[in-house]
């Protein structure tokens, strides 16, 4: 590396990941957001039987009987929610609304939790107290008076629980519409979209078990040891096994090179670590399609080597399960090297060399994150990974199958429960069979096209339950001003964030209680259900008491929302705010997999809903697994010219998703600062560009006016060369809100083409 120059805030962190660096960590969050004395008894209740789900990751937890797991990401997240600092209504008072927005999301949420309802008062630009019963009769009257209920948005972000999420979608759904933007749509929609065309659901198909048996793991497009932490542990014992770890990932990421298990108390002591990654391949930014297609195609021509009888493919399985081999096979033998090796930065011998391996193991996971879906082709990534297991029956099968990192803590419970712009007629059929209802059949908004809503002015209402919407989405030009025609905007949140401050006409902003609070309602204390990353679905319930008394749960904002905007509905909406059991038996009674759900969510660890594939069921069309071949050209990431790189958007290690705890990236080795941007050795010197110069970047794509991030540093960083990488959300100036993958509409937030110049000075 480049280490001639000094440069700002950027060292190299030599050290393996987790270790005494995370403990470290951990102590640093508690001391500056909570009393000391709370901390450890808050820390320690996260994911126990009786306690609450950590809101760091969607990653199980070992039959939640395991003793406290260690994680440095995880207690960021509780220390930030259990934080003593405090909004209240003075500090409304005292500054404006426009004046707030010069801020950042980081200082804004850092002021603390918010404590009171507030409504928008033009006159003085500034949040007002309101009272709560106020509030739902304004939202009701302005819902009502909406001339098509389709003129309102519904957004949800992954950190609903289970119950709030079915009483939302249901309010919304006899209000009218079916208009459900979901942080889903910015996440793993492509695993929703193309996993279903595949096997026949949305969801992964592993539990824990099957790591304990698997025999190689292939991880694309994820860096758990920031985002989903726990998984370290599970990793950790996967590799001490011996089990081959292949990575595709542009980017070194430390926790996949080596990992110190603050749990393991003789690698603590020794200061030893484990290496995590057997192989790391740095595939290109947008690569892995043809990654996978040169394992894919490299595995054929083993098949055909070994001659008859070979177990390099499954045959039977091939025949038995699945259908389309003969099309998909055709593509990729028609797929020339030369293409694969230009496009995923790594040559064929190499790709061969993956293939071979992977023929040897008779159990393989392949798990997969953002790196993965949020592409323009993510849809079609994710088919590829499918394929590529389905060709040695590594679905349905101890210590194989298909494993989607979910994002948000609930993300994938959220969509389970019903929040979804494309409901299914059986779930509508059920809908209005038991509550009473005609709910509306016409798909409705996803994300991106809520915000296109908005910004033509279809749309004249947005209600949020949790999230910072418009700060996630792409392009804040176009975004930030649109949101000022609305008529009204309404918050269910429990910090401040930027999206809370882009005002409509009217706008209230509800606090509410997070996971780790008591939540006491008339009929008594209450629990909430989630479902983790491998469909495991358990309670989990609050111990600290409210952040402020005036704090109200989602589940109870809703239910006052609906019950102040429909006069005529037949739905218990307060009753089942009072006993969250009665809104469990409503899921139950419009999902079957709930069955017995009051009573089986009180066994300790929960229960694990039904996925067909894992028996080898295949809920498709056809019946079967379906092998479905890359859809059109694999498009070189440089045909925009020489001087275009592919921006993929990172998540640093002191951030959750929007929510910025701090400005160090410890494992990258940036510290105190975010406005970097990562490049290869080989692409500095080719643009001629030095180690620590002020760049500016500007979006290669046609376009009216020009998009720049400017100001920028550029830092050599191990990143596969062609491509080069900066944070979210502050990249996502760079990207049109029109950029995404036509099949799943998630912005192509990891495969921006740009062009990169040195700062005029
Ligand atoms: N602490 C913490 N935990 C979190 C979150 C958080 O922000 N902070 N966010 C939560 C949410 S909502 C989500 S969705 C998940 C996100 O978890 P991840 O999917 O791990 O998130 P990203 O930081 O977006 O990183 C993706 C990884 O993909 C790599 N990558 C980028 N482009 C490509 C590519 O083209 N191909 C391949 N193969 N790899 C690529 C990056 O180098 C990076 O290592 O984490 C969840 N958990
Ligand atoms: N460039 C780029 N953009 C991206 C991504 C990327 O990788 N790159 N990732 C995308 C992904 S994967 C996602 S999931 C989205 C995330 O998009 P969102 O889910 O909308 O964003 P968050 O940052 O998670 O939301 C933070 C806010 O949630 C609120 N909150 C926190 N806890 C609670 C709670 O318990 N209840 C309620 N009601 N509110 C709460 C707080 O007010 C906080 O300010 O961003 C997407 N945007
Ligand atoms: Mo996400």
């Amino acid at each position: 590396m480049s280490e001639q120059r000094n440069v700002r805030g950027i060292k190299r962190y030599d050290s393996p990941a987790g270790g005494w660096g995370a403990l470290g960590a951990t102590a640093k969050a508690v001391r500056e957001q909570m009393e000391t004395i709370e901390a450890p008894i808050t820390l320690f209740r996260t994911n126990k039987p009786d306690g609450f789900d950590c809101p760091g990751c969607a990653w199980p937890d070992k039959e939640h009987t395991s003793t406290f797991q260690f994680c440095e990401n995880g207690a960021k997240a509780v220390t930030w929610e259990a934080t003593k600092k405090r909004v209240l209504p003075e500090f409304f008072a005292a500054h404006t609304v426009s004046s707030l927005l010069e801020r950042t999301d980081f200082e804004l949420e850092n002021e603390g939790r918010l404590t009171h309802p507030m409504a928008y008062d033009r006159a003085s630009d500034t949040y007002k107290p309101i009272g709560w019963d106020a509030a739902f009769a304004r939202i009701g009257e302005v819902l009502r008076a909406l001339p098509d209920p389709n003129m309102a948005e519904f957004y949800t972000s992954g950190r609903a629980s289970n119950e709030a999420a079915f009483l939302y979608q249901l309010f919304a759904r006899e209000y009218g519409t079916n208009n459900f933007p979901d942080c889903s749509n910015m996440c793993h929609e492509a695993t929703s979209v193309g996993l279903p065309q595949s096997i026949g659901i949305g969801k992964g198909t592993v539990s824990l078990d099957d790591f304990d048996q698997c025999e190689m793991i292939i991880a694309m497009g994820h860096n758990p040891g920031t985002n989903h932490p726990r998984m370290m542990g599970t990793l950790h014992e996967v590799a001490r096994r011996g089990v081959p770890i292949i990575v595709f990932n542009p980017l070194r990421e430390r926790a996949l090179e080596r990992f110190a298990d603050p749990q393991n108390a003789m690698e603590m002591v020794t200061f030893g670590s484990t290496p995590i990654a057997s192989s790391y391949y740095q595939v290109k930014v947008g690569g892995d399609a043809a990654a996978l297609k040169g394992i894919m195609k490299a595995l054929i021509a083993l098949d055909a080597n070994a001659g008859p009888g070979s177990t390099v493919l499954d045959h039977d399985f091939i025949a038995t399960h699945t259908h389309g081999y003969e099309a998909f096979a055709e593509d990729l033998r028609a797929t020339p090297w030369p293409n694969i090796e230009a496009v995923s930065g790594l040559p064929k011998a190499a790709l061969e060399a993956v293939a071979q391996a992977y023929a040897k193991s008779n159990a393989t996971i392949v798990t997969y994150g953002m790196g993965i879906t949020q592409h323009s082709t993510g849809t079609s990534n994710v088919h590829q990974i499918a394929n590529l297991l389905l060709m040695r029956g590594n679905i349905g099968k101890l210590g194989a199958g298909i494993c989607p990192l979910r994002g948000h803590s609930n993300v994938q419970g959220d969509r389970t429960v019903g929040i979804t712009e494309k409901p299914s007629a059986d779930m509508l059929t059920r809908i209005e069979r038991v509550f009473g209802f005609k709910p509306p059949e016409a798909h409705g908004h996803d994300a991106v096209r809520a915000m296109q809503a908005i910004i033509d002015g279809r749309s004249k209402v947005l209600v949020c339950l949790g999230g910072n919407l418009v700060v996630a989405l792409p392009d804040a030009e176009q975004c930030f001003p649109a949101m000022h025609t609305l008529d009204l905007t309404v918050h269910i949140g429990t910090k401040l964030n930027r999206t809370h401050l882009l005002v409509g006409r009217e706008s209230i902003l509800f606090p509410c209680l997070g996971r780790t609070e008591q939540d006491v309602q008339s009929e008594g204390p209450q629990s909430i259900t989630v479902e983790d990353s491998m469909s495991m679905v358990h309670a989990s319930r609050g111990k600290l008491p409210p952040a402020s008394e005036h704090l109200r749960s989602e589940v109870s904002i809703i239910g006052g929302m609906a019950h102040a905007t429909l006069p005529q509905s037949k739905v218990d909406w307060l009753g089942m705010v009072a006993d969250y059991d009665r809104i469990r038996d409503g899921i139950e009674a419009v999902f079957p997999d709930f069955a017995d759900f009051n009573a089986r969510i009180r066994t300790p660890g929960g229960f694990r809903l039904s996925l067909p594939p894992t028996e080898r069921v295949w809920p498709t069309s056809s019946g079967k697994a379906e092998f479905i071949a890359f859809q059109g050209v694999i498009e070189d990431p440089q045909t925009g010219g020489a001087d275009v790189l592919k921006l993929t958007t990172l998540r640093s290690h002191d951030q959750y998703n929007t929510t910025i705890y701090g400005l160090d990236d410890r494992y990258r080795g940036v510290f105190g600062r975010r406005d970097v941007i990562f490049m290869s050795e080989e692409d500095l010197a080719a643009q001629s560009l030095e180690h620590g110069d002020l760049v500016d970047v500007e979006t290669a794509l046609p376009s009216d006016s020009p998009r720049r991030l400017v100001g920028y540093t550029v830092i050599a960083y191990k990143i596969a060369s062609g491509s080069v990488g900066a944070y979210y959300p502050e990249a996502n100036v760079l990207l049109p809100l029109d950029y995404f993958d036509k099949a799943c509409g998630t912005p192509s937030y990891k495969s921006i083409p740009v062009r990169i110049s040195r700062r005029a000075v």
